[in-house]
Order: structure tokens, then C-alpha cells, then sequence
């Protein structure tokens, strides 16, 4: 039985560069004549995921808990192929997985209830923020990708909202806002908080606001090393 494959996945806001980085990576890959494949949720070219585009790009309306399910369905549709390279010896990676799921969905909040300046007209006091409250429980946000194949590595391209958004392309889809952005960048961090206490591979933030160059020198080094670890180790689960 060959060495089996590392599973790595690329996450981040909107615009921190990961489908850049990713086609960048493949190609080390290639050149260091590691077999590897690159995947992409959402998967937009099977029937779900063309569902899933028309709802990113505002064409079609659909209930925030069905849209969760159905951005998890899309990975279930690939979750044994997945296993099915990495048992063959193939380097996955993945561009966004079920971080991304968790970290978007439970952003979400009413629009009516996004947070306000709460301070009287005309006062010198700094306004504050009041935090609403989330559409989506988190804990049920989780859930629906419990126990897909979990990634050896996950490396987070960090990025200022405000940064992401003067990139190219931004704000052409559902979630480009710089408000949205700033919730699920620290749901981010609280998923990275649980991925280091349960052991669910290993989470690696990188500095998205670099030179693309400098970046990909930087995931370049994780990512070899983590070729090197990952095959030695079981598959384990989300
Ligand atoms: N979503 C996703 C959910 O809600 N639930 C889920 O389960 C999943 C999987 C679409 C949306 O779906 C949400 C999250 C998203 O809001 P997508 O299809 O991955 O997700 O979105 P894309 O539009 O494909 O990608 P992004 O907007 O996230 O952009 P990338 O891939 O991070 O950025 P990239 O590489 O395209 O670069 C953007 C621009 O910046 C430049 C690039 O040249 C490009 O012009 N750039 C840099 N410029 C300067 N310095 C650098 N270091 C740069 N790196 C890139
Ligand atoms: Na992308």
C-alpha cells in the first residue's frame, strides 16, 4: 500500500488571496514531483453547487439553515473521493472546507440587528458596538460536517477586511462586506482555538497582506513539511 496523502486546506476571508496561493502550490508540487490535486468548495459545477452559486451571487433566495446544509452536502458529494486519493498516495489540496461553512454561517446576523452606534446625538462619549445576536447557533453550524476526512494541515491566510476589500473583484458576491468580514474573521480564531485543543491537524496562520511572492515562500515551508509528517499518520475525522 503506498505512503498515503497529505490533506491540506487553504482558508480566509474573501480576497486573501488562497485561489492565488493554491494554484501556486500545486505547481511546487508538480515540480517537486509530489502527485497532488487541487480541490475548491464550493464546488459550483455539480447540482448543488450551481444551486450554491446562484445564491452567492444574489440570484436566487434561499433559508439560511438549508444553505448551510447544502454547502455541507457539497463537501459530503467529495468526502470519499477525497480519502479514496489520499489513501493513494495523492497530496489533496483544498481551496476553503468545512472552516469556511462554520466561520460564514454563523456570522450571520439579522439585518435589521447589525450592530449600531449606541450612544445619544451630539455625545463626546465613543460610540460602542452593540454585538447582535447570531442567526445560526454555532453548535448547530457545526454539526453537519462532523467526521468529514479532517485536514493535516490548515493554513489561514490572515487579512484586514479593509485591506481584502480593496482588492480586485470585491464585493461581487453575497458576504463581501467589510462588517460580515470582521464577525467571521474572529469566528476564525475561535475555530482555530478548537482545532488546537482536539487535534484536528494542525492550523497555521500566515500573513495574507504580504507580497504574494513572500506568502508563498511561507506556505511553501509548511506545506513540505507537513508532505513529510502527514503520510505517517492516520485520517482522521472534522
Ligand atoms: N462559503 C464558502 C460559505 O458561506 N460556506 C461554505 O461552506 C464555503 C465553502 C464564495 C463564498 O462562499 C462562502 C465564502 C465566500 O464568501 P469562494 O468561491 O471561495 O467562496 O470565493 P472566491 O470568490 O473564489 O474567492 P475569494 O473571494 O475568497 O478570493 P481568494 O481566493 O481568497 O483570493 P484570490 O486569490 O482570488 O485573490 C483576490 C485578488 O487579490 C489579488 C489577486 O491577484 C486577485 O486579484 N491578490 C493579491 N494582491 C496583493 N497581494 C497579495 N498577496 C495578493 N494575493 C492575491
Ligand atoms: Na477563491
Amino acid at each position: 500500500m503506498p505512503r498515503r496523502g497529505a490533506f491540506v486546506v487553504i482558508e480566509g476571508l474573501d480576497r486573501s488571496g488562497k485561489s492565488t496561493q493554491a494554484s501556486n502550490l500545486i505547481q511546487r508540487l508538480d515540480d517537486a514531483q509530489i502527485p497532488s490535486k487541487l480541490i475548491k468548495f464550493p464546488d459550483r459545477s455539480t447540482p448543488i453547487g450551481k444551486l450554491i452559486d446562484s445564491y452567492l451571487r444574489s440570484e436566487t433566495e434561499v433559508d439560511d439553515h438549508a444553505i448551510h446544509l447544502l454547502f455541507s452536502a457539497n463537501r459530503w458529494e467529495l468526502a470519499s473521493s477525497i480519502v479514496k486519493d489520499l489513501e493513494a498516495g495523492i497530496t489533496v489540496l483544498c481551496d476553503r472546507y468545512a472552516f469556511s461553512g462554520i466561520a460564514f454561517s454563523a456570522s450571520k446576523v439579522a439585518p435589521s440587528d447589525a450592530p449600531k452606534p449606541v450612544v445619544a446625538e451630539g455625545s463626546s462619549i465613543a460610540p460602542t458596538h452593540q454585538t447582535a445576536p447570531p442567526l445560526l447557533p454555532y453548535s448547530w453550524c457545526r454539526s453537519p460536517d462532523v467526521s468529514l476526512p479532517a485536514p493535516d494541515l490548515t493554513v489561514f491566510l490572515d487579512i484586514l477586511p479593509e485591506i481584502a476589500s480593496k482588492r480586485a473583484g470585491y464585493g461581487n458576491e453575497r458576504y463581501e462586506n467589510q462588517e460580515h468580514q470582521e464577525r467571521v474573521r474572529e469566528l476564525f480564531s475561535r475555530i482555530s482555538e478548537e482545532v488546537e485543543a482536539e487535534g484536528v491537524g494542525r492550523w497555521v496562520v500566515l500573513d495574507g497582506g504580504l507580497e504574494l511572492k513572500e506568502v508563498e515562500e511561507a506556505i511553501w515551508r509548511e506545506v513540505r513539511e507537513a508532505v513529510r509528517e502527514g503520510v505517517e499518520g492516520e485520517l482522521g475525522g472534522v
